[in-house]
């Protein structure tokens, strides 16, 4: 495949004709124009299916919420092209491991089970019930059920995710790593240390009445494109819009609605973001103090002057703890430490103060911006810590927004994948299912990778996800993972996962979130929760390309069954009714009483979130505020004295290891990924030019060489000292011993390394 290459800076808003451009070709591109076209028109509607994009919620005023990046994960996924197993004879493994992931996944859909021959190197169809029984012999045959690894991406739905749990924990482990572990685990830490609950305490409609929206290290014109539709209504209306990311995101500054063809045909289009910061990679913990330290000290202006103090006194007496602590270590917190970290100046931190307080309503977002970075729980804290000084949780148009990843990530956790669970959902399972749960926390991600690695953990099962490629390390990840017995694959497209097979491996094909979803008793629909706790049914319409692919909770009962028989639960009557699923997540996860009944409601059901009703299920009972220290450095350990920190992020056209395309377009790169950005004066001090390649390497202290090549220079609005470049290509730099404080999650915004020229791309010396 050949593609023009091009870096052309984009000049146009975010939205509009490029949006809609881009999500017909996409949709022209695959084979099927017209059933393609049909599921996009349902995406969201009626009990349709939900969009498998992102966890942004639904707007139920709006008839048809149109998003460019949601259509491309539909049209990629109902594609009716078909990998037959012809393709997998003609090629072997080592062969398809020199592909691109673009390459791999544009192949089509898996249609058939796979099992992989080491001898021939190919992979081979299988049957469903040899692949089952193959799984059960090897997971029987372990010394302890801990040595198996039950890996879960978010996309999959709140049905077969909960049986997936039920399962791995009767068979008795609790290794349940998870992508939530390499994104918004942060967020839910720290959320649950300051409220109580981790999860964000807004509503969808909170976004029509704030004054003001903080947006923190998120980049919703790509990854949440329907986001701009509240945030551009909410500047419409006057609120303050203040962004703060380390790079200028068009999406942030200004956005066309392809819904007002107004904005379409002329090149009207409405700014977003009043303010805009530029922070340094993980500065936004200073930028935040540097916030509360402006306002601590204007309060004390006033209240020696007579006048009322502007923070909220009374919800600060009654809802929180620990408020003297936390002022005591902002006044500890030196102005110049705050600027040399954040990388802002003091009057724009004084500025956004500014703006922040003259804001009755504030709404706090964040993304990836915030979470992958060592002191990512600490900087959730601060964020929260601010809010709480001024009263923002408990009342309309404020509280705090952690913007989730994966369309269904969130309610994968409430449904029990969860390393470490809470005590009352394995006692709710142990009574209702009656057998004993282990109590014992299992791996998190980072922690099965390195089990891999030292051959404790022997088999590994993926419900969804690309663990090979979403993982750091790349070359110490796909050597884990080629250690195990057994890897099994539960996927829709060919990734660079199955290209890395333990001693055995299989694919299991699956049906996607946009396919019909036959079972005895009918058609199925699923459950799945957005961003702000709302449950709702999703029920696919596409035919399926094949009845050899099977529903994801099909898949999982199989397996259970094979193992487990039906000495706790019979399995395959769950799989012929979803119903039966449902009853027993009512029996056992709170929230959802009458589940059943409630799926048939227009838009889903809230679930509720206790902080944000000012009820904090902490040990004081109270929202603590976090008196941490600032970080003592931004790096998180080894060299500090790297002359560059890299964020690894993704570009428009690109659903995490999905690769769409190979254009950027709002950062103006096209036909291309391998680019570095950086700022024309980093350049200059380099003595390099725009478009000259380098070799990217890690500075870490354990001696291991990181590096990749061939990456071309592009001169960007971002701060001195701070690279961009793409996710998952630059993942071999991520060392797997860099990761968040109390998190696990890998530090992907924050690697610290060095740049040389280099003539041409060298190809990573991957494991044979
Ligand atoms: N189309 C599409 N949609 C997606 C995804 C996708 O790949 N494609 N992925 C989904 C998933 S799983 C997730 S988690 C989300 C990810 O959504 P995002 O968090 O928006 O994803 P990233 O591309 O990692 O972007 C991080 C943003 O934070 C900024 N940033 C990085 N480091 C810092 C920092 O230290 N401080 C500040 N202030 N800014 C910083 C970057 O410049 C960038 O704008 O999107 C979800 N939605
Ligand atoms: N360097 C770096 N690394 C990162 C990140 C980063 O910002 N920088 N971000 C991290 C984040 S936030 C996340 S969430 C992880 C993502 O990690 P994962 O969730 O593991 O990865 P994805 O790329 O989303 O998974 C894509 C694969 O899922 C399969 N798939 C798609 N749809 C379905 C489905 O409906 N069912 C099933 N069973 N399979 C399906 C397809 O086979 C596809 O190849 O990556 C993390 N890794
Ligand atoms: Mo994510």
């Amino acid at each position: 495949m050949k593609f023009k290459t091009e870096i052309k800076p984009y000049t146009g808003a975010a939205g509009g004709w490029g949006s809609l451009e881009a999500t017909t070709r996409y949709v022209f591109d695959s084979k099927k124009v017209l059933s393609n076209l049909r599921n996009l028109m349902r995406v969201n509607k009626g009990r349709g299916f939900d969009c498998p994009g992102c966890a942004w919620g639904d707007d139920n005023h709006s008839t048809f919420s149109f998003c460019e990046n949601g259509a491309k994960a539909v049209s990629w996924e109902a594609t009716r092209k078909a990998l037959e197993p012809e393709f997998f004879a003609q090629h072997s493994v080592s062969k398809l491991r020199e592909q691109s992931d673009y390459f791999l996944e544009y192949q089509g859909r898996l249609t058939q089970p796979l099992r992989y021959n080491r001898t021939t190197d190919h992979y081979e169809p299988i049957g469903w019930d040899d692949a089952f029984s193959l799984i059960a012999s090897h997971l029987k045959g372990l010394e302890s059920p801990d040595q198996a690894d039950f890996y879960t991406s978010g996309r999959a739905s709140n049905e077969a995710s909960y049986l997936y749990q039920v399962f791995g924990r009767m068979f008795g482990t609790n290794n349940f790593p998870d992508c939530s572990n390499m994104c918004h685990e942060a967020s839910g830490v720290g959320l649950k240390q300051s409220i109580g609950v981790g999860k964000g305490t807004i509503r969808l409609d909170d976004f029509e009445k704030a004054d003001a929206i903080f947006v923190f290290g998120q980049n919703p014109g790509t990854n949440h494109p329907r986001m701009l539709h509240s945030l551009r209504h909410a500047a419409d209306r006057g609120a303050k819009v203040v962004s703060f990311n380390t790079l200028r995101e068009r999406g942030l500054e200004r956005f066309a609605d392809p819904q007002k063809p107004l904005e379409v045909v002329t090149t009207k289009s409405g700014r977003i973001s009043s303010a805009y910061y530029q922070p340094n990679l993980g500065g936004d913990m200073a930028a935040v103090r540097g916030i509360v330290k402006a306002l601590l000290e204007a309060d004390r202006d006033r209240v020696s002057n007579g006048l009322s103090t502007i923070f909220d006194a009374d919800f600060i007496a009654q809802n929180t703890a620990g408020v003297d602590e936390y002022l005591a270590v902002v006044d500890a917190t030196s102005w110049e430490k705050i600027v040399e970290q954040s990388g802002l100046s003091e009057e724009e931190i004084r500025e956004a103060a500014s703006i922040y307080v003259q804001a009755e309503r504030v709404i706090c977002t964040w993304a990836m911006g915030i979470t992958q970075h060592k002191h990512s729980v600490a900087t959730v804290r601060e964020i929260t810590n601010l809010q709480l000084l001024f009263g923002q949780l408990g009342k309309p148009g404020a509280g705090l927004c952690p913007v989730r990843g994966h369309s269904n990530v969130q309610g994968n956790r409430t449904m029990g994948i969860d390393e470490k669970a809470p005590k009352a959902l394995l006692d709710a399972m142990e009574a209702h299912f009656k057998f004993t749960p282990p109590r014992n926390p299992g791996h998190n991600t980072v922690e099965a990778l390195e089990a891999m690695l030292k051959g404790d953990a022997k088999v590994l099962i993926c419900l969804g996800g690309n663990l090979a490629a979403a993982a750091p390390d790349t070359l110490r990840t796909e050597k884990a993972l080629s250690n195990l017995d057994l890897s099994v694959q539960i996927s829709t497209k060919l990734n660079r996962s199955h290209l890395t097979p333990g001693r055995e491996a299989l694919i299991l094909p699956t049906l996607g979130r946009t396919e019909l979803d036959m079972q005895a008793t009918g058609s199925q629909f699923i459950t799945v929760e957005d961003s702000f706790s709302m449950v709702h049914a999703s029920e696919g319409v596409g035919i399926p390309l094949s009845p050899e692919q099977r529903s994801e909770t099909a898949i999982v009962c199989g397996i259970a069954n094979a193992v487990l028989g039906d000495k706790y639960l019979n399995w395959m009557a769950l799989a012929d009714d979803y119903n039966l699923i449902r009853d027993h997540i009512e029996a056992t996860i709170p929230s959802f009483t009458d589940f059943n009944a409630r799926c048939d409601i227009k838009g889903g059901f809230y679930l509720g979130n206790a902080a944000a009703e000012l009820k904090f299920n902490t040990p004081t009972g109270k929202a603590n505020f976090s008196a941490a220290n600032l970080p003592e450095q931004l790096i998180p350990q080894g060299n500090q004295d790297a002359p560059f920190t890299l964020q690894t992020l993704r570009s428009h056209d690109q659903y995490n290891t999905t690769i769409y395309g190979l254009d950027d377009r709002y950062r103006g790169v096209y036909g291309q990924r391998e680019v570095l950005f950086i700022h024309p004066d980093d350049l200059a001090a380099l003595g390099m030019k725009d478009g000259e390649l380098v070799e990217i390497e890690t500075l870490w202290t354990d001696g291991v060489e990181r590096k990749v090549t061939g990456f071309k220079l592009v001169s960007y609005d971002i701060p001195r000292g701070n690279l961009a470049a793409y996710y998952p290509e630059t993942n071999p730099l991520v060392p797997m011993s860099s990761f968040g404080d109390q998190t696990h999650t890998p530090t992907s915004k924050a690697i610290p390394v060095a740049i040389r020229r280099c003539e041409q791309k060298v190809d990573l010396q991957r494991i044979a």
